[in-house]
Protein backbone atom coordinates (compact mmCIF):
# COMPACT_ATOMS: atom_id res chain seq x y z
CA UNK A 1 0.00 0.00 0.00
CA UNK A 2 0.98 3.62 0.04
CA UNK A 3 3.42 5.41 2.97
CA UNK A 4 4.46 8.40 4.19
CA UNK A 5 8.35 6.48 4.66
CA UNK A 6 9.10 7.16 0.96
CA UNK A 7 8.77 9.75 -1.28
CA UNK A 8 6.86 7.83 -4.24
CA UNK A 9 6.48 8.07 -8.67
CA UNK A 10 3.79 9.72 -9.97
CA UNK A 11 2.38 6.61 -10.58
CA UNK A 12 2.10 5.45 -7.66
CA UNK A 13 0.55 8.59 -6.03
CA UNK A 14 -1.82 8.69 -8.93
CA UNK A 15 -2.82 5.25 -8.34
CA UNK A 16 -3.27 5.92 -4.66
CA UNK A 17 -5.69 8.83 -5.25
CA UNK A 18 -7.72 7.19 -7.42
CA UNK A 19 -8.02 4.37 -4.75
CA UNK A 20 -9.44 6.84 -2.30
CA UNK A 21 -13.14 7.03 -3.99
CA UNK A 22 -13.52 3.19 -3.32
CA UNK A 23 -12.07 3.44 0.18
CA UNK A 24 -14.56 6.45 1.06
CA UNK A 25 -17.52 6.22 -1.00
CA UNK A 26 -19.43 9.27 -0.73
CA UNK A 27 -16.96 11.55 0.29
CA UNK A 28 -14.17 11.29 -2.22
CA UNK A 29 -14.22 11.93 -5.78
CA UNK A 30 -11.35 12.47 -7.97
CA UNK A 31 -10.56 15.45 -10.58
CA UNK A 32 -8.77 15.46 -13.84
CA UNK A 33 -7.86 19.58 -13.16
CA UNK A 34 -5.68 20.00 -15.85
CA UNK A 35 -3.02 18.50 -18.13
CA UNK A 36 0.78 18.65 -19.21
CA UNK A 37 2.31 19.41 -22.01
CA UNK A 38 3.65 15.54 -22.43
CA UNK A 39 -0.34 14.82 -21.97
CA UNK A 40 -0.02 13.55 -18.83
CA UNK A 41 -2.97 14.25 -16.20
CA UNK A 42 -3.22 16.78 -13.10
CA UNK A 43 -5.23 14.80 -10.87
CA UNK A 44 -7.07 16.10 -7.88
CA UNK A 45 -9.51 14.34 -5.05
CA UNK A 46 -12.25 16.34 -4.02
CA UNK A 47 -12.76 15.49 0.30
CA UNK A 48 -16.36 16.77 1.06
CA UNK A 49 -18.04 15.63 4.04
CA UNK A 50 -21.18 17.24 3.81
CA UNK A 51 -22.81 20.16 1.23
CA UNK A 52 -22.65 23.63 1.69
CA UNK A 53 -19.35 23.93 3.31
CA UNK A 54 -16.68 26.88 2.00
CA UNK A 55 -14.15 25.16 -0.25
CA UNK A 56 -10.13 24.96 -0.17
CA UNK A 57 -7.99 24.56 -2.37
CA UNK A 58 -4.13 22.65 -1.78
CA UNK A 59 -1.46 22.71 -4.65
CA UNK A 60 1.66 20.78 -4.42
CA UNK A 61 4.72 20.32 -6.40
CA UNK A 62 4.68 23.34 -9.13
CA UNK A 63 8.25 22.96 -8.68
CA UNK A 64 9.78 19.51 -9.36
CA UNK A 65 12.16 19.00 -7.48
CA UNK A 66 10.18 20.03 -4.06
CA UNK A 67 9.70 16.44 -3.52
CA UNK A 68 8.19 17.14 -0.03
CA UNK A 69 5.44 18.94 -1.70
CA UNK A 70 4.02 16.80 -2.68
CA UNK A 71 4.41 14.28 0.08
CA UNK A 72 3.40 16.55 2.51
CA UNK A 73 -0.21 17.35 0.12
CA UNK A 74 -0.70 14.00 -0.02
CA UNK A 75 -0.09 13.36 3.62
CA UNK A 76 -2.43 16.28 4.84
CA UNK A 77 -5.16 14.62 2.24
CA UNK A 78 -5.08 11.54 4.26
CA UNK A 79 -5.11 13.30 7.34
CA UNK A 80 -8.41 14.73 6.65
CA UNK A 81 -9.50 11.45 5.51
CA UNK A 82 -8.43 9.40 8.94
CA UNK A 83 -7.38 11.53 11.32
CA UNK A 84 -9.40 10.73 15.34
CA UNK A 85 -7.95 14.16 16.43
CA UNK A 86 -11.15 16.34 17.30
CA UNK A 87 -9.38 19.54 16.26
CA UNK A 88 -8.06 17.55 12.87
CA UNK A 89 -11.94 16.69 12.29
CA UNK A 90 -13.59 19.44 13.15
CA UNK A 91 -11.67 21.18 10.21
CA UNK A 92 -11.86 18.18 7.99
CA UNK A 93 -15.71 18.39 8.27
CA UNK A 94 -15.81 22.23 7.90
CA UNK A 95 -14.58 22.38 4.55
CA UNK A 96 -14.40 21.00 0.72
CA UNK A 97 -10.73 19.79 -0.15
CA UNK A 98 -9.21 20.41 -3.60
CA UNK A 99 -6.51 18.66 -3.19
CA UNK A 100 -3.90 18.61 -6.16
CA UNK A 101 -0.31 16.89 -5.17
CA UNK A 102 1.43 17.28 -8.36
CA UNK A 103 0.85 20.43 -10.54
CA UNK A 104 3.91 19.86 -12.49
CA UNK A 105 3.57 15.85 -13.47
CA UNK A 106 5.83 16.14 -16.36
CA UNK A 107 8.77 17.89 -14.12
CA UNK A 108 8.26 15.65 -11.16
CA UNK A 109 8.86 12.96 -13.51
CA UNK A 110 12.07 14.07 -15.07
CA UNK A 111 13.58 14.77 -11.37
CA UNK A 112 13.39 10.77 -11.40
CA UNK A 113 16.46 11.62 -14.26
CA UNK A 114 17.85 15.50 -13.48
CA UNK A 115 16.76 15.50 -9.53
CA UNK A 116 17.23 18.98 -9.78
CA UNK A 117 14.89 20.17 -12.32
CA UNK A 118 12.35 22.75 -11.54
CA UNK A 119 10.74 23.56 -14.73
CA UNK A 120 7.68 22.11 -17.14
CA UNK A 121 8.87 20.06 -20.22
CA UNK A 122 7.86 22.09 -22.61
CA UNK A 123 10.74 22.71 -25.36
CA UNK A 124 12.08 26.10 -26.11
CA UNK A 125 14.80 26.27 -28.51
CA UNK A 126 17.46 24.02 -27.18
CA UNK A 127 15.98 24.28 -23.81
CA UNK A 128 12.83 23.05 -22.11
CA UNK A 129 10.46 24.32 -19.75
CA UNK A 130 9.01 27.44 -18.17
CA UNK A 131 8.65 28.13 -14.42
CA UNK A 132 5.28 26.94 -13.79
CA UNK A 133 5.53 29.37 -10.56
CA UNK A 134 6.06 33.12 -12.94
CA UNK A 135 3.83 31.86 -16.23
CA UNK A 136 0.48 33.08 -14.21
CA UNK A 137 -1.45 36.12 -15.75
CA UNK A 138 -1.89 38.26 -12.80
CA UNK A 139 1.06 41.77 -13.18
CA UNK A 140 2.79 38.44 -15.49
CA UNK A 141 6.99 39.41 -16.00
CA UNK A 142 6.20 42.32 -13.40
CA UNK A 143 9.35 41.29 -11.32
CA UNK A 144 11.87 38.80 -10.12
CA UNK A 145 11.30 36.86 -13.50
CA UNK A 146 13.35 36.38 -16.64
CA UNK A 147 12.45 36.92 -20.15
CA UNK A 148 15.06 34.24 -21.24
CA UNK A 149 14.75 30.45 -22.01
CA UNK A 150 17.14 28.17 -20.17
CA UNK A 151 16.63 30.27 -16.87
CA UNK A 152 15.51 28.74 -13.80
CA UNK A 153 12.86 31.39 -13.73
CA UNK A 154 12.01 31.94 -17.36
CA UNK A 155 8.11 32.93 -17.34
CA UNK A 156 7.69 31.43 -20.25
CA UNK A 157 6.64 33.30 -23.57
CA UNK A 158 3.56 34.37 -22.53
CA UNK A 159 1.20 34.34 -19.71
CA UNK A 160 -0.02 30.90 -19.48
CA UNK A 161 2.20 29.86 -22.18
CA UNK A 162 2.25 26.71 -20.38
CA UNK A 163 -0.57 24.39 -20.70
CA UNK A 164 -0.19 23.00 -17.30
CA UNK A 165 -0.90 26.95 -15.84
CA UNK A 166 -3.49 27.05 -18.66
CA UNK A 167 -5.61 24.45 -17.98
CA UNK A 168 -5.34 24.85 -14.09
CA UNK A 169 -6.63 28.24 -14.12
CA UNK A 170 -9.39 27.29 -16.11
CA UNK A 171 -10.33 24.48 -13.68
CA UNK A 172 -9.48 26.82 -10.41
CA UNK A 173 -11.65 29.51 -12.16
CA UNK A 174 -14.35 27.19 -12.34
CA UNK A 175 -14.69 26.26 -9.00
CA UNK A 176 -13.75 29.78 -7.48
CA UNK A 177 -16.75 31.09 -6.33
CA UNK A 178 -16.87 27.74 -3.61
CA UNK A 179 -13.25 28.86 -2.52
CA UNK A 180 -12.28 30.62 0.32
CA UNK A 181 -8.50 29.69 0.97
CA UNK A 182 -5.67 29.08 -1.67
CA UNK A 183 -2.76 27.26 -0.18
CA UNK A 184 0.35 26.18 -2.30
CA UNK A 185 3.35 24.17 -0.81
CA UNK A 186 6.76 24.45 -1.95
CA UNK A 187 10.29 24.14 -0.49
CA UNK A 188 12.38 24.95 1.42
CA UNK A 189 13.40 28.18 4.04
CA UNK A 190 10.59 27.59 6.44
CA UNK A 191 8.78 30.17 5.14
CA UNK A 192 4.86 31.05 5.28
CA UNK A 193 4.33 33.25 2.49
CA UNK A 194 1.24 35.87 1.93
CA UNK A 195 0.46 38.11 -1.71
CA UNK A 196 1.52 39.52 -3.58
CA UNK A 197 4.88 38.56 -5.51
CA UNK A 198 5.34 41.15 -8.22
CA UNK A 199 7.03 44.66 -8.01
CA UNK A 200 5.05 47.21 -6.44
CA UNK A 201 4.32 46.59 -3.20
CA UNK A 202 0.36 45.58 -3.66
CA UNK A 203 -0.48 43.68 -0.44
CA UNK A 204 -4.26 41.34 -0.20
CA UNK A 205 -7.33 44.13 1.40
CA UNK A 206 -7.20 41.85 4.84
CA UNK A 207 -3.37 41.65 5.01
CA UNK A 208 -3.10 42.35 8.72
CA UNK A 209 -5.65 39.09 9.52
CA UNK A 210 -3.13 37.23 6.90
CA UNK A 211 -0.41 38.05 8.98
CA UNK A 212 -2.10 37.60 12.47
CA UNK A 213 -3.08 34.45 11.31
CA UNK A 214 0.04 33.15 10.15
CA UNK A 215 2.03 34.21 12.37
CA UNK A 216 -0.27 32.13 15.24
CA UNK A 217 -0.03 29.33 12.55
CA UNK A 218 3.42 29.41 12.85
CA UNK A 219 3.55 29.14 16.59
CA UNK A 220 1.12 26.33 16.60
CA UNK A 221 3.58 24.91 13.75
CA UNK A 222 7.05 25.39 16.21
CA UNK A 223 4.90 23.46 18.87
CA UNK A 224 5.42 20.22 17.95
CA UNK A 225 9.02 19.73 17.02
CA UNK A 226 10.81 22.90 17.05
CA UNK A 227 10.76 23.83 13.48
CA UNK A 228 11.05 27.72 13.18
CA UNK A 229 9.06 29.61 10.39
CA UNK A 230 9.35 32.89 9.52
CA UNK A 231 5.77 34.54 8.21
CA UNK A 232 5.26 37.73 5.84
CA UNK A 233 4.28 39.00 2.46
CA UNK A 234 6.46 37.69 -0.56
CA UNK A 235 9.21 40.53 -1.10
CA UNK A 236 9.80 40.97 1.70
CA UNK A 237 10.44 37.57 3.12
CA UNK A 238 12.32 36.09 0.35
CA UNK A 239 12.03 38.07 -2.77
CA UNK A 240 10.35 40.10 -5.61
CA UNK A 241 8.78 37.34 -7.61
CA UNK A 242 5.94 37.94 -10.39
CA UNK A 243 3.34 35.24 -12.53
CA UNK A 244 2.96 32.97 -9.48
CA UNK A 245 -0.29 31.05 -8.80
CA UNK A 246 -1.39 32.18 -5.48
CA UNK A 247 -1.01 35.70 -6.74
CA UNK A 248 -3.16 35.13 -9.76
CA UNK A 249 -5.99 33.16 -7.84
CA UNK A 250 -6.31 35.88 -5.20
CA UNK A 251 -5.37 38.69 -7.61
CA UNK A 252 -8.73 37.44 -10.24
CA UNK A 253 -10.75 36.18 -7.47
CA UNK A 254 -11.03 38.89 -4.55
CA UNK A 255 -13.52 37.22 -2.19
CA UNK A 256 -11.07 34.07 -1.66
CA UNK A 257 -10.29 35.46 1.96
CA UNK A 258 -6.70 33.22 2.92
CA UNK A 259 -4.10 32.81 0.82
CA UNK A 260 -0.77 31.60 1.66
CA UNK A 261 2.44 29.50 0.42
CA UNK A 262 4.69 27.29 2.50
CA UNK A 263 8.27 26.87 1.72
CA UNK A 264 8.54 23.47 3.55
CA UNK A 265 11.67 22.40 5.28
CA UNK A 266 14.63 22.73 5.86
CA UNK A 267 16.47 25.89 5.57
CA UNK A 268 19.48 24.03 3.88
CA UNK A 269 20.92 21.54 4.97
CA UNK A 270 19.36 18.98 2.86
CA UNK A 271 17.77 21.65 1.02
CA UNK A 272 15.67 19.95 -2.00
CA UNK A 273 16.73 16.26 -0.88
CA UNK A 274 14.79 16.40 2.38
CA UNK A 275 15.71 12.91 3.75
CA UNK A 276 12.36 10.46 3.53
CA UNK A 277 12.46 10.17 7.54
CA UNK A 278 11.60 13.79 8.03
CA UNK A 279 8.00 13.79 5.56
CA UNK A 280 6.36 12.62 8.77
CA UNK A 281 7.15 15.09 10.99
CA UNK A 282 7.26 17.73 8.12
CA UNK A 283 3.26 16.33 7.74
CA UNK A 284 2.51 16.38 11.33
CA UNK A 285 3.50 20.20 12.41
CA UNK A 286 2.16 21.47 8.67
CA UNK A 287 -1.00 20.50 10.01
CA UNK A 288 -1.41 21.49 13.13
CA UNK A 289 -0.35 25.01 11.18
CA UNK A 290 -3.37 24.29 8.56
CA UNK A 291 -5.98 23.23 11.31
CA UNK A 292 -4.83 26.61 13.33
CA UNK A 293 -5.34 28.59 10.31
CA UNK A 294 -9.16 27.09 9.90
CA UNK A 295 -9.87 27.37 13.50
CA UNK A 296 -8.53 31.13 13.56
CA UNK A 297 -10.60 31.96 10.51
CA UNK A 298 -13.85 30.66 11.91
CA UNK A 299 -13.30 32.20 15.30
CA UNK A 300 -12.98 35.46 14.06
O1 LIG B 1 10.40 31.35 -6.36
C1 LIG B 1 9.35 30.73 -6.12
O2 LIG B 1 8.52 30.46 -6.97
C2 LIG B 1 9.06 30.30 -4.68
N1 LIG B 1 10.26 29.87 -4.03
S1 LIG B 1 10.98 28.46 -4.51
O3 LIG B 1 12.28 28.37 -3.85
N2 LIG B 1 10.12 27.23 -4.00
O4 LIG B 1 11.08 28.43 -5.94
C3 LIG B 1 8.42 31.48 -3.97
C4 LIG B 1 7.03 31.71 -4.42
C5 LIG B 1 6.54 33.10 -4.21
N3 LIG B 1 5.16 33.13 -4.53
C6 LIG B 1 4.56 33.97 -5.41
N4 LIG B 1 5.23 34.82 -6.14
N5 LIG B 1 3.25 33.91 -5.49
ZN1 LIG C 1 9.04 26.16 -5.36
Amino acid sequence: GFNWRNYHSLDKIYQWMKSLPQLYPGRVSTIVGGKSYEGRQILGVKISFKPGNKGVFLEGGIHAREWIAPATVTYIANQLLTSNDSNVRAVAESRDWYVFPVFNPDGYVYTRTDRMWRRTRKPYGSCYGADPNRNWGYHWMNGGASSTPCRDTFAGSSAFSEIETKSLSKFISSIADKLDAYIGFHSYSQLLLIPFGHAGREVPSNNKELLRIGRNAARVLAKRYGTKYTVGNIPEVIYVASGGSSDWVLGTHRHIRLAYTYELRDTGRHGFILPPEQIIPTGEETLDSIVSIFQQADAS
